[in-house]
């Protein structure tokens, strides 16, 4: 039956697909004969210091083209970005030379081991500039893509880009109409275009890990996790959340029905995605409009006591790093100040989403952000600063360990310090916020626009990664179809009009096309909440979560450096026990305690819900099922004329 098939099997499906791919053992992947421990020393040091040296090379020109993209500095970039593909291929190949599990001291092996079982350059030369080419295409593609507007008096008619236009209408619009237009011009524009490069992506990209030992691509994606019981992790973590997920979404989908009503909304069903505020509706934080628990009550927005203040973009960093220094971490150099790019210029085009550089020489690093005086990007400050700080902590490790210690660590940390920030308690301390923070009002709208922006997200960020996985190791027939399947299955959302194989909703996605890995967003997420909780518990803080501020506290500082001075010398789990806590691993319970009073709120206000969760039904299956499915599922089904008629309605619809 439809409703146990996606309410049961979440957890099932997840041990199914994979479970056995991270018992993989070393000894499949690609190694040579030479155990000389002096003959991998020298090669590791030549190594080093060529791969730094490129590094910075490459930064450099990539800097350049995006604090002044022209056509000559987009020339040298790529330049640079061919010669360290090169250098990384013949790198690899002396590399996987080595008997590297025998090499007997371990911070050597382990360096031989990360350099063979990332990337692609196990590839024959042809195949390894196809993906790259291919990648590139459609990185461009999408980049790219215009769509048209809802009303064809615009004047940008059909030259609306995703950023500003798309994000800004999925956020404003309150017009469903509009908002489903845009969804399917965007969804429609990115996906089928890009399809038949996308599947030779994904066959190129198998032959490559089977090359390097993998069984395939998707195996190589979590190898990176060094840990056999990975998958099972991040089942029990979901497991965990799911309950406070769906308690959220039955608030959130009560709010929706009251405002778009049941020719939009069905009261006891999933959610279609197109208005959540968010063209993936991967975040819903847009629509506190329509679900804020108090909206007479004053909201947490600094930005007018910011400029009340006369801040500047410039005063703005100073504050930020007065906050890292206060924890005792690092005072930025004269270079950042001097090189760093604080505001948008007037004189060029620059890339203006907001990121921190390291330019490998152990003296250069950067943050580049078109800063205006608003609190958003005070946070954002904050949070790119704490990169910085990793960057600066691990410096003294060799290139290969100078990354956090597994693909969420960089996130993860970085976001725990904005818990801190971003936080009533912090903002009052820093003179920014003089109303009361001890209102039940206040707490519970702040704790409702964390819960729209982080257990909202928590589904999406896993299922994005589930979903490549499948495409891996089952091919791409059913892609569209399974990539909705997960929607439903983990976030209870469904599109908001038919899909099928034509489509590649997925694409839709930036990171899908880009080959840009998902599940460390998923990991930074707890990570973020467990670092965040340990780090309050060192310092002694013993009240609500949500209303903890590490600013000014050494010992928070000190487990920070340890974290991020580790890099990614050891495997994540050591790094992990840096914090002092009784977890061995990955946990949901800091998140789960943070948003404790928000849960018990929930509750009330859900307390007449006929369902909490989603009562998936056929017809909403039907909506993305590939079309021989539903055909020979309706005919199975003859006997419950109700689901066919449904169907048949969808189909003369949707097909004739
Ligand atoms: O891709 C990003 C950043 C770069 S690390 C812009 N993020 C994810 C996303 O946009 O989906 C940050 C949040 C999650
Ligand atoms: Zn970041």
């Amino acid at each position: 039956m439809p409703f146990q098939y996606w309410t049961v099997t979440p957890l099932l499906m997840l041990f199914l697909n994979s479970g056995r791919a991270f018992a993989m053992s070393d000894a499949r992947i690609v190694q040579g004969p030479n155990k000389n421990l002096g003959e991998a020393l020298t090669f590791l040091r030549e190594y080093d210091t060529g791969a730094s040296n490129i590094c910075l090379k490459v930064s450099s020109a990539q800097w350049n083209y995006a604090t002044n993209m022209t056509d000559v500095n987009k020339r040298k970039m790529i330049e640079q970005q061919m010669l360290k593909a090169k250098f990384e291929k013949i790198s690899w190949k002396k590399a996987a030379l080595f008997d590297w599990p025998k090499i007997s001291d371990p911070l050597l092996k382990r360096q031989l081991k990360l350099l063979i079982t990332r990337g692609r350059a196990s590839l024959p030369d042809e195949k390894f500039n196809e993906i790259h080419h291919l990648i590139s295409e459609m990185k461009d593609m999408y980049l790219h893509v215009r769509i048209c507007a809802f009303n064809n008096y615009d004047t940008n008619y059909c030259d609306l880009v995703l950023d500003p236009d798309v994000h800004r209408i999925m956020e404003h619009s309150r017009n469903s109409d509009e908002l489903l237009h845009i969804w399917r011009e965007w969804h429609d524009k990115t996906g089928p275009p890009m399809k038949n490069k996308f599947m030779r992506y994904i066959q190129i990209a198998n032959q490559a890990s089977r090359m390097t030992g993998f069984v395939d691509a998707g195996e190589q994606m979590r190898y990176i996790y060094e840990e056999r019981d990975f998958e099972h992790e991040i089942a029990t973590t979901w497991r965990a959340i799911e309950p406070l997920y769906k308690e959220l979404f039955t608030y959130v989908r009560r709010r929706l029905y009251i405002k778009y009503g049941p020719d939009v909304v069905r009261p006891d069903g999933p959610i279609p995605a197109h208005i959540l505020g968010n063209i993936w509706a991967q975040e819903w934080s847009k629509i506190s409009d329509i679900v804020i628990p108090y909206s007479t009550e004053k909201q947490l927005d600094v930005t007018d006591e910011l400029l009340r203040q006369g801040f500047t973009p410039l005063r703005m960093f100073q504050m930020a790093e007065e906050f890292y220094t206060s924890l005792g971490l690092k005072p930025l150099s004269p270079e950042f100040w001097r090189n760093s790019l604080f505001e948008k210029p007037k004189n060029r085009k620059v890339q203006c989403t907001a990121s921190a550089w390291d330019f490998c020489n152990k003296i250069d690093y950067r943050l580049k952000q078109c800063t205006e005086v608003t609190m958003n990007d005070l946070i954002t400050i904050h949070h790119e600063m704490a990169h910085i700080q990793y960057y600066l902590q691990y410096s003294e490790q060799p290139y290969l360990y100078r990354d956090g210690a597994n693909p969420g660590f960089h996130e993860g940390l970085a976001n725990a310090m904005v818990l801190s920030v971003y936080n009533p308690v912090h903002l009052h301390r820093v003179g920014l916020f003089n109303n009361n923070t001890d209102t039940y009002e206040l707490n519970m709208n702040f704790l409702m626009i964390m819960a729209l922006r982080k257990v909202a997200y928590a589904p999406f960020a896993l299922l994005v990664d589930q979903w490549r996985y499948n495409v891996f190791k089952n091919g791409v027939r059913t892609m569209n179809f399974n990539w909705w399947e997960l929607r439903l299955l983990y976030q209870g959302i469904v599109p908001p009009i038919a899909r099928n194989e034509g489509h590649l909703d997925a694409v839709a996605k930036r990171h899908i096309p880009a080959d840009l890995p998902y599940m460390k967003y998923y990991v930074a997420l707890l990570l973020e909440f467990q670092i965040f909780d340990a780090l309050c518990g060192a310092m002694g803080h013993t009240a609500q979560l949500h209303t903890c501020d590490i600013y000014r506290s050494r010992e928070a500082g000190r487990i920070l450096t340890d974290i991020m001075q580790a890099g990614e010398s050891k495997h994540w789990k050591d790094v992990l026990r840096m914090l002092r806590t009784k977890t061995n691993g990955l946990s949901a319970e800091p998140l789960l305690k943070y948003f404790q009073p928000l849960l018990s709120w929930l509750k009330v206000q859900n307390r007449d819900e006929a369902f909490i969760g989603w009562n998936a039904k056929v017809e909403d299956t039907a909506l993305f099922q590939p079309l021989f499915s539903k055909i020979s599922g309706c005919a199975r089904n003859v006997f419950n004329t109700f689901p066919c008629v449904v169907i048949a309605i969808h189909l003369v619809v949707n097909y004739l």
